[in-house]
Order: structure tokens, then sequence, then C-alpha cells
């Protein structure tokens, strides 16, 4: 096996830029003891800046796109050959890890700060892209910007509103950007050969195996949707406890349920009330409406209807017994999406190079790869970090996993350049 192309003191050093930026991103945050990054906020733009600035110095062009994306682009010896898209996502969820997604935008910055310190050019360019909003934190709906790329946005996503009320048209003005343009933001099918996307893991698989670096085999689907219990709100004092129609007793009842029955409808299967909303919300009044959040995922999308079915089942049947009427409805759905085969088995190649072994595993994650599968092969590599842990101040990775994903990196890229170049 041939030595990665990379020196190990070079992806050392890498490895130290690449979380030192993580940091600095840390830092543009709507609070200032905690980090969120919302889609088109202050703190979103202030971060393409400061991401473009740091691509301007590696000879990359540089510019926003229409729905808010942040896209560098390193040219080829043939700009005509389709470029090789890497990047992730610069938007976090409130009280974020400083890895998810910058960790996958800042790596592949080193890819190119490699070919542009030896004055090296590929055959075909090289873009970075900085997605906008993959997590959905703000609207709820997710993968806006990778969905830009792609041209795959919902026209009713524009209307979707923040929880100030703001729409996602709105909230385009307010950054500078004119909803009526968002098809711009498409990019055609020739654009680019395929997407090779480096991300933290989110999970405890790599660290269980005592591996720095694994490549996904598939990302899991995903459902979410928005529930509700309505009873009759009462004086918590004076209605008999046999009498009540108690939303919050009879959500409890059902959410109490949810790990019997995710566990009764297979292995890989996960279910979360995220959100939960008690109305009128007051220490003597008994509640009469209860809405919550229901995300499920599963890598195979018929297992994930059934367990769908089988949840919304139980909390209809438990909102009967209880004198209380459950409603739901899906606002986002993604489909499960296997990552390309030609592109596992080049980034399992990379790691064998660089940690002697490969391991394929599926993600729980959602990624912009999925969005991206719509269009063009998708890859990932992803990266082992501390306990699993992620959505979360205490995500964490190490300097020399970091190291080693970034030589890996960028053998998968030179090996894709080899094989499209030849084609
Ligand atoms: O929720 C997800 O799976 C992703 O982190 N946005
Ligand atoms: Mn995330
Ligand atoms: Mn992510």
């Amino acid at each position: 096996m041939t030595e990665p192309r990379m020196p190990a003191e070079l992806a050392d050093s890498a490895a130290l830029r690449v979380m030192a930026r993580c940091d600095t991103l840390a830092g543009i945050s709507a609070a200032p003891d905690e980090l969120t990054r919302v889609y088109l906020s202050p703190q979103h733009l202030r971060a393409n800046q400061q991401v473009g600035a740091w691509m301007r110095a590696m000879g990359m062009r540089v510019w926003q796109d229409e729905v808010g994306n942040l896209c560098g682009r390193y040219e080829g010896l043939r700009p005509d050959l389709p470029a090789i898209l890497l990047g992730s996502h610069l938007d976090t969820v409130r009280n974020a890890g400083r890895y998810d997604g910058m960790l996958g935008v800042l790596a592949a910055l080193e890819v190119v700060h490699y070919l542009h310190q030896r004055r090296l050019r590929l055959p075909m360019a090289i873009e970075v892209i900085g997605f906008a909003d993959e997590e959905g934190t703000r609207f709820g709906i997710a993968l806006l910007g990778s969905r830009g790329i792609t041209g795959n946005w919902p026209a009713d996503w524009l209307d979707r509103r923040d929880a100030e009320g703001i729409s996602v048209g709105q909230a385009l003005r307010h950054a500078g950007l004119d909803p009526g343009l968002i098809g711009r933001a498409k990019r055609g099918q020739a654009a680019f050969c395929a997407y090779l996307e480096l991300h933290i893991e989110q999970g405890p698989c790599l660290e269980s195996a005592g591996l720095a670096l694994g490549v996904v085999s598939a990302i899991n689907g995903a459902r979410r949707l928005n529930c509700r219990f309505t009873g009759v709100a009462g004086h918590a004092g004076t209605v008999p406890m046999a009498g009540r129609r108690d939303a919050l007793n009879t959500a409890a009842r059902w959410i109490a349920r949810i790990d019997d029955i995710v566990a009764s409808h297979g292995p890989d299967l996960v279910a979360t009330v995220g959100e939960l909303q008690c109305l009128p919300g007051a220490v003597n009044v008994i509640p009469g409406d209860v809405r919550l959040t229901l995300d499920v995922r599963g890598p195979d999308d018929r297992a994930l209807a059934a367990l769908l079915d089988g949840l919304l089942g139980c909390a209809d049947d438990i909102a009967g017994r209880y004198g209380c009427v459950f409603s739901s409805g899906e606002f986002y759905r993604i489909d499960a999406t296997p990552c390309d085969q030609r592109l596992q088995s080049l980034l399992a190649d990379s790691l064998r190079k660089v940690q002697g072994v490969s391991l394929a595993l599926p993600s729980g994650a959602g990624h912009d790869a999925i969005a991206l599968a719509q269009s063009w092969p998708v890859g990932m590599l992803f990266v082992r970090c501390d306990r699993g842990i992620s959505h979360h101040p205490d995500e964490a990775v190490t300097a020399p996993d970091v190291a080693a994903a970034v030589r890996a990196y960028l053998e998968a890229v030179l090996a894709l350049s080899e094989c499209q170049g030849s084609r």
C-alpha cells in the first residue's frame, strides 16, 4: 500500500489549523455563551464572510449564491470538466457543538490549500460549498442550502415562518437576497462529477471499533411531524381526576410508549420528541392543548413507514381513551439515501492508506449529501467524535483524527481526479 501523499507532519499542522478555525467559527454565534447560528441570521452571513476570506487566501474564487450558500472554486486545468464538489454546512442547531458541519468545510479547504501551496492544478476544478441550512433549526424544514443547489426547493418553503413569524422570503430579503431569484442557485448536472463530504460520525461506532475514520454506506431516511393532543383546559383545583381531559397527561402516556413501539419495529430505528408546548401553561390550569414534534429515522423506508403508522395509531388510541383528540401533520420527509458504490470503494482505499483498514457504517444523522444525491453521486467520510456526542457543546474530535481525516480526504480527491480525468 503506497504512503498517503500528505506527509504526517503536514497533516498535523493542517489539523491544528482546522480546529483553530472551528474555534473561530464557534465564536460567531447568536448568543455569547453558546453556539447557535441559524439560516440567514447576521451570524450566518458573518460566518460566510470569514470562510470566504480563508478561501480567497488560497486562490479560490468566492461567491454567495441566491439561497445563501458560501461557494468557492479552485480552478482546474480544464474549466469545461465537471468539478469535484466538497463541503458541508455552516449552520448549527441551538447550543451546538463546533465540529458538526464546520469540520467538513474546513477540511475541504485543507485539500485546496495543499494544492495551492504547491501550485498544483487538477484536470477539473474543486468547488467547496459551505451550505446555508442543513439543520433546519430556524424554519423546521432542512437542507435549504443544498436543495438550492439541486433546484429542489418546494415553492411553499418561501412562506414557512420562524418563531418570530418571519418567513423564509422575508429572511432572504433581510439578508440582501431576492426570493424571486432562488432558482438561479441551481447548478446544472454537468457542473459536478461527484460530491464528497467529510463529517463527524455523531455516533459511537468508530470509537467502539477503535478507528479514526469510516466510510458511510447509506444515510437514514427521516420523517418530521407536528403532533397535537387536544383535551379540555380546566381548573386544577375543582375538576375531579376522573373527569379530566388532560392533554399533557395523555401525551405523556403516549410518549412513555414510544421506546417499546420503536423496539418492536426492528433494528436501527429511532424516534424522538424534541419539542413540546403545553397550553395554556399555568400552574393551576389543566392543560387543554399539547403540541410536540416527532422525528423518526431509519435505514429502510418501508420499516420507517410501518413504525410511523404504529406510533400514530397508538397516539390515536390513547387519546381516545383519555377524552382527547390526536392530530399530526408531516412537514419534512427525506428517503433513505445509499452512497455511491464507486465513491465508497475509493474512500475505503484512502482510509486503508491512512489507517490500514476501512469500516463502512450507516449514518443515523441527515446530511447535505442526501439532497445532493438527487443530482450527483455522493460519498461521505466519517471522523470519530468523543463518545459520539453531537448537537451539544461537548462535541469533540482529536487533532490526530483530524490529521488522518485530512490525509484521507486529499487521497480520495486525488484518486477521484485521476479516475475522472482519465475518462
Ligand atoms: O438532524 C440531523 O440528522 C442533522 O444533524 N441535521
Ligand atoms: Mn447536525
Ligand atoms: Mn451535520
